[in-house]
């Protein structure tokens, strides 16, 4: 009986030993010049990773906004996300929406729930995409931080399509945007005015990172968010939007504060595009909309 128990405290994984002269991926950039992990497919194994976090016993949060006519993207994200999305872990969704009334009722698994967050219904998208940050920081301040270790926030247009596992935990997370990972710096579409808070000057930049995948702990992202919102407000006191609104303003705070850890485009890559060899797997997606339907 001891010995039963001995093993079901302690689980003995068998697995290949980790060879020191042969990298797993030699086609891609596992790990940045200041030692972050970039996320990729065969670079880790799921197994190690979950025995290592499970006992952890952590709750991860997931903020998502459907506001207007976005809540019909609600099912798909949110059926997907209990397929793929940290299976096994406590989750809980934050959906800040205009409207209850149209969020779906899931089926989730236990230890998960689904939180409605009520906002105000912003005049124009330029005013959404302004008060994300600010909700969001507004909410860790009230609700999540005593509910949740890490915070992802994610776009809700988008669906998982296989794993997003522990592998993606850490103190501060970016992924890096599917348009441009294979580009060099200058094409990146960084703020390029120097009147703007968001400013990044020709020669300078790692990698362009995408507005719709950011998380961490839910300190670190506490700050984030509180940084962005700010620079974002200062633009908008001097009368300036930034190229790509809060992903300038994300792109030029990961410039000077790096993240720990980033996650390859296969965590946020875009169904509009071919998948090229590079990524063996797409975990998580832009799903195909009619802009003009939907954004009106
Ligand atoms: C509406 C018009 C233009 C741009 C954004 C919106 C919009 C965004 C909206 O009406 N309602 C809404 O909930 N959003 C939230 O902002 C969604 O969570 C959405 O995923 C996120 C980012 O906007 P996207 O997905 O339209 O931006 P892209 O750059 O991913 O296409
Ligand atoms: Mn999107």
């Amino acid at each position: 009986y001891a010995e039963e128990k001995l093993i079901k405290l302690f689980p003995q994984l068998f697995y290949q030993q980790p060879r020191v002269l042969a990298p797993k991926r030699q086609d891609v950039l596992t790990v940045t010049p200041w030692l972050a992990p970039i996320v990729w497919e065969g670079t880790f194994d799921p197994d190690i990773l979950d025995s290592v976090y499970r006992p952890l016993n952590l709750t991860i949060g997931v903020t998502a906004f459907a506001i207007g006519k976005y809540t019909r993207f609600v099912r798909r994200f949110l059926e997907s996300a209990e397929q793929h999305f940290l299976r096994g872990f406590q989750v809980n969704y934050y959906i800040f929406t205009d409207s209850p009334r149209s969020i779906p009722q899931a089926q989730l698994q236990p230890g998960r729930r689904l939180a409605i967050v009520p906002i105000q219904k912003y005049s124009s998208w330029q005013e959404i995409s302004m008060r994300r940050m600010e909700a969001i920081h507004r909410h860790v301040a009230q609700v999540s931080h005593r509910e949740v270790q890490y915070l992802f926030c994610l776009d809700i247009d988008m669906v998982f399509h296989n794993r997003w596992g522990p592998e993606t935990l850490g103190d501060m997370v970016a992924a890096i945007h599917p348009g441009y990972f294979n580009v060099p710096r200058e094409q990146f579409p960084y703020e390029r005015r120097s009147a703007s808070a968001a400013f990044i000057p020709e020669g300078e930049g790692d990698f362009y990172y995408g507005g719709a995948v950011f998380g961490g702990l839910v300190k670190k992202v506490y700050e984030f968010t509180k940084i962005c919102h700010t620079t974002i407000l200062a633009d908008k006191a001097n009368g300036i939007m930034a190229a790509w609104q809060e992903e300038s303003h994300l792109n030029r705070h990961f410039l000077s504060h790096k993240p720990s850890k980033l996650l390859s485009p296969e965590y946020i890559w875009d169904d509009k595009k071919p998948k090229p060899p590079v990524i063996r797997l797409i975990r998580f997606s832009t799903v195909k909309k009619n802009y003009r339907e939907v954004r009106n």
